[in-house]
């Protein structure tokens, strides 16, 4: 199988961080895309020209980073990132749903600094992108899932955080510092996320 992404990209760092706990890291060759790259291969591949994106071993091209998640684990035998059980499955979707979102939130701030020169930004469409950030960093002080779990919400959490740490939309350590042990405690049960750090090498 071929990926397509970004070694700084937090949606394909899920996808990285996934396939190493599943060991199928050695069955997926990670091909490294330029979504600004007009001549990338990844607009026809993918419409929305986005990473990232799983080419199977038989051609078909999947999307999004949830799709490629469920994917996995379904190769996996199931059960394995996203809970059988009803309740938990839930549970996890949600969380998963609210990691990712914050992180489209990231993404749409980094890109309005990036693509936008500083007299055309517009400070009312930052205010809306951070407060999402905000809000689900709150309620994630009040309501998380266990860190020493490795599901497709947790996951989401894990990169989102770590993406943030990076691209530094906003300083989440010194304004929700309540999940900084939560962090912690993911990352010293789950050593796929140092090992798919953007300093580490790729896996
Ligand atoms: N919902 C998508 C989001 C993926 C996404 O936003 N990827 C970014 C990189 S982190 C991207 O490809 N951006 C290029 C673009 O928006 O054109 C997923 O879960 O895979």
């Amino acid at each position: 199988m071929l990926l397509r992404t970004s070694l700084t990209s937090p949606f394909g760092r899920k996808i990285r961080m996934a396939s190493l706990r599943l060991g199928m890291a050695d069955r997926i060759q990670v091909v490294s895309a330029d979504t600004t790259d007009p001549t990338d291969e990844i607009r026809k591949d993918n419409p929305l020209g986005k990473v990232p994106l799983l080419i199977l071993d038989n051609g078909q091209r999947i999307y999004d980073s949830r799709v490629i998640l469920e994917y996995l684990d379904h190769v996996a035998g199931g059960g394995v990132l996203i809970p059988l059980d009803w309740t938990d499955k839930l549970e996890t979707l949600v969380f998963q749903s609210l990691g990712d979102g914050v992180m489209d939130a990231c993404v749409l701030v980094s890109y309005e600094e990036r693509y936008r020169p500083q007299e055309i930004r517009s400070a009312k469409w930052l205010d809306h992108q951070t407060g999402k950030i905000r809000r689900g960093l709150d309620h994630l002080t009040r309501k998380h899932p266990d860190p020493a779990r490795f599901d497709v919400g947790v996951i989401s959490i894990a990169c989102m955080l770590g993406y943030l740490d990076w691209r530094k939309q906003l300083d989440w350590r010194s304004e929700f510092p309540a999940l900084i042990p939560w962090l912690d405690a993911f990352d010293a049960a789950a050593p796929e996320f140092a090992a798919t750090a953007r300093d580490a090498s790729p896996a």
